[in-house]
């Protein structure tokens, strides 16, 4: 299976559907059969509707992804059998919101479920607005390691402004980098939901099941709220003793941290973004003159020579 299509598996699923519950009822239950899947051609599933241990509706649904001269289209070719006096009436709404669920998933995962359009030479909408040496040199990191090639923003967090464009505050009312468009008007902000994103559709990135995917959030969150926001205030607020405190707190965590690597990476299995984020967060100490365990040193420059590295750096004039 291609790795974009990570989010499905050969499985069955039942979800029972309260949003479909005759008045005083049981709840529908939706059982979804994954037949085929296959990467940037088709996927093949079938679905039953019970309520009450009787049938009402059994259907299958091929789904085509054909690549067009303007991006990929979605073929969907849907057959339908009712039991029981059910309605095909009352079914068309549901596999209208079954199919439109489908094709609003495989269009947002389309960057990589569908192969980069960089690869395939088409226009490509993804844009990624950072600011130079900041927490979204991660970001910046990450895409160049799962080999997008994102449309650059130079964002001056000081002045709210993109580099010969005019006001950021316009793109994102929040003022603060780093902010990732994926596609036509989909947008993510906050590092750790940018980060994720990257992850969930970089090649052998994505997680393998819902633990290892909660560890990497812990992980993220830990950085952010734990070591970045603190690093923040250290800039920016006034007093030696406050400063002091923030440094301290920070060093403790980084020793937290050291113990954590194995392998040269954080979650110990593979360089992923969590280490794009502790190396900005290294980088940060480096420039402070924090000291760090010589662990984090190593690890640090280790990270420093990987290409995708050198090359966010260089685009962001910092090499
Ligand atoms: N909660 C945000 C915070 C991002 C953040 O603090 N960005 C900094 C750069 S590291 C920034 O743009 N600061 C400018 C500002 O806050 O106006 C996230 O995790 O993405």
């Amino acid at each position: 299976m291609g790795n974009g299509l990570s989010g499905f598996r050969l499985s069955r699923r039942p979800y029972r559907r309260p949003d479909i519950r005759p008045v005083g009822a049981e709840p529908y239950v939706n059982t979804v059969h994954y037949h085929a899947i296959r990467a940037d051609q088709d996927i093949v599933y079938s679905s039953t509707v019970s309520h009450e241990n009787g049938l009402l509706f059994a259907g299958t649904v091929l789904l085509e992804l054909v690549q067009t001269a303007s991006g990929t289209d979605f073929r969907l070719t849907a057959t339908g059998f009712y039991f029981d006096g059910d309605s095909p009436e009352g079914h068309k709404e549901g596999w209208a919101a079954m199919l439109n669920g489908l094709t609003a998933y495989l269009t947002l995962r389309q960057p990589c479920c569908l192969k980069p359009a960089h690869s395939q030479g088409k226009e490509f909408e993804m844009k990624y607005y950072y600011s130079p040496d900041t927490c979204a040199l991660a970001g910046h990191i990450a895409l160049l390691e799962a080999g997008f090639e994102p449309e650059l923003f130079k964002v001056d967090i000081m002045t709210r402004t993109i580099d010969r464009q005019g006001d950021y505050l316009a793109v994102n009312p929040k003022g603060y980098v780093p902010l990732l468009e994926i596609g036509k008007g989909v947008q993510l902000t906050e590092n750790v939901a940018v980060l994720d994103w990257i992850a969930e559709n970089t090649p052998g990135q994505a997680a393998r099941n819902a633990m290892e995917r909660h560890r990497r959030i812990e992980m993220l969150a830990f950085l952010s709220s734990e070591v970045q926001k603190p690093f923040a205030y250290s800039f920016f607020l006034p007093g030696d003793e406050a400063v002091a405190m923030l440094r301290g707190m920070i060093e403790e965590r980084f020793v937290l941290i050291a113990e954590r690597i194995t392998d040269g990476s954080l979650l110990g299995h593979r360089v992923g973004v969590e280490d794009a984020l502790l190396y900005v967060m290294l980088r940060w100490a480096r420039m402070v003159g924090m000291p760090v365990p010589e662990k984090l040193i190593a690890y640090r420059d280790a990270i420093e020579e990987r290409p995708a590295v050198r090359g966010a750096l260089r685009e962001e004039g910092l090499i």
